[in-house]
């Protein structure tokens, strides 16, 4: 007998959704000391910043602060007097925030409730939305305090920040993007969606990229300049250099498919590639040659503050503070920088273990871009994707912190990167675990842990992907 029931088709009430945030963000408004509480992402940012935003415009201050995670012990950090508005944050833990012995809680957000609860809240999975592509909390924020005058491009940066915007906005990101359309607040096409398009020039664009790496151009500014000559693209006009914007839609064009062509002769992954082109959103009231220009560059630099821990800074940029942007720029600058050092030292020192690839970046390589540098190699077309990439720092405590990445594939084949670190950890009294394709273990870094911790992924991996 047939005993399980088909799922009933979701039917999202957008006009109910819409007239909730309003309440939410009306009653959150009359905080008379409010604090923001936020995650620390593109999109944390953002939300916070439409909140402080929203305060500002009824003439009051409210400070925010950033959290990694709510936990029990990060709750700690938020002062009991004061009214929280919990952005990005809040919905996952909602056990935590009733415990919280503030006057007044609202929590703002797109991750699925923990709980039903009478906190405060606007959901949209609680209106038959789906959190991971229908809005995130930028654009949730937006609703809540749309009627104050805010305009929705934060939001737009928020979901492009989500990467909620992978098959053109859906949903309630939707909405709220037509809506700015129709307001003349923001403009799309279809362009590659590279980093540097609207601040570098053209040789650095290149030299820079690393999303994806492109092998032969990637971090050499010589060989970038010679691509651009031989494709016949010009770098200077009127004794001007020229960044990708300042290019006419022909050379654009003509530099898009060459970068495209020139990526597939060098064996660089088919998805990223396909990921190089897409969806762009540029908001014309905003300068030329700023970052706050277009939504994806935008998103980029407010990832950066936020890894940094400087998330004054990215709201601050957000809102437009004077110095703002640039002190996020260098941040930016320091972070693709050390990026692409690391990136560098892996393809001098990376060895061929056995079971994976070895990137030992301890005194080289920061703790903080050690797994963005496996991914990178990894995906860099530099070696064969049959085996994943380990790679070795130490954290600002002395502590051995190391990462792995391994795509897909491999995961179908049986990797489980996850897996490996958490038994490679617990064997020298560390702390291990992730995804299967991307995971990553703290320990202590003394040699004989290093060796033994090493000598289990290898183990555990050649298992996993029966190598033996
Ligand atoms: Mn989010």
């Amino acid at each position: 007998m047939q005993t399980t029931l088909p799922t009933a088709p979701r039917s999202p009430d957008a006009d109910g959704f819409e007239k909730k945030a309003r309440q939410i963000g009306e009653w959150a408004l009359a905080f008379q000391d409010p604090l923001i509480v936020h995650h620390l992402d593109c999109d944390g940012l953002t939300s916070a910043a439409l909140a402080k935003k929203a305060f500002q415009l009824k003439g009051k201050n409210a400070p925010t602060l950033m959290l990694k995670k709510l936990d029990d012990a990060s709750a700690k950090s938020i002062p009991p007097d004061k009214e929280l508005v919990f952005t990005d944050l809040g919905a996952g833990q909602l056990e935590l925030v009733e415990g919280m012995s503030n006057p007044k809680k609202v929590v703002i957000d797109h991750h699925p409730p923990s709980k039903d609860s009478d906190i405060e809240r606007i959901n949209c999975h609680d209106f038959e939305f789906d959190g991971a592509v229908d809005a995130c909390s930028a654009s949730t924020a937006w609703y809540c305090f749309r009627h104050t005058g805010l305009s929705a491009q934060l939001g737009i940066v928020g979901a492009v920040g989500d990467m909620q915007d992978q098959n053109g906005f859906q949903g309630l990101n939707q909405r709220m993007f037509q809506e700015a359309v129709n307001q003349g607040q923001v403009l799309h096409t279809n362009d590659l969606k590279l980093f540097g398009k609207v601040t570098r020039s053209l040789v650095s664009f290149l030299t820079y990229c690393t999303e994806p790496v492109l092998p032969g151009l990637t971090g050499d500014d010589k060989a970038c300049a010679v691509f651009l000559k031989n494709e016949g693209v010009p770098t200077y006009r009127d004794g001007k250099t020229l960044s990708y914007y300042g290019l006419n839609v022909f050379e654009r064009k003509k530099l898009a498919s060459a970068l495209i062509q020139y990526a597939y002769a060098q064996g660089v992954e088919e998805k990223l590639i396909r990921q190089m082109v897409g969806d762009v959103y540029v908001f014309p009231f905003e300068p030329e040659g700023s970052e706050r220009k277009e939504a994806y560059e935008f998103s980029t630099l407010l990832n950066a503050c936020g890894r940094h821990d400087a998330p004054q800074i990215g709201i601050g940029a957000c809102l437009g503070q004077d110095g703002a942007l640039q002190q996020a720029q260098d941040l930016l600058k320091k972070h693709r920088l050390a990026v692409r050092q690391g990136i560098e030292f892996a393809k001098k020192n990376a060895v061929d273990a056995g079971a994976f690839y070895l990137i030992d970046g301890r005194g080289t390589i920061s703790d903080t871009i050690i797994g963005v540098v496996c991914g990178a190699y990894f995906s860099s077309g530099l070696v064969q994707r049959t085996k994943p990439v380990i790679g070795l720092s130490v954290d600002e405590q002395g502590a051995l912190k190391a990462s792995g990445r391994g795509s897909k594939d491999l995961c179908t084949q049986g990797l489980d990167l996850g897996e490996a670190m958490k038994k490679a950890a617990e064997d020298v009294q560390g702390f291990g675990g992730g995804h299967a394709v991307a995971a990553g273990a703290s320990l202590d870094a003394t040699p004989e842990n290093v060796k033994t911790f090493l000598k289990k992924i290898k183990q555990v991996v050649e298992v996993q992907l029966q190598l033996r």
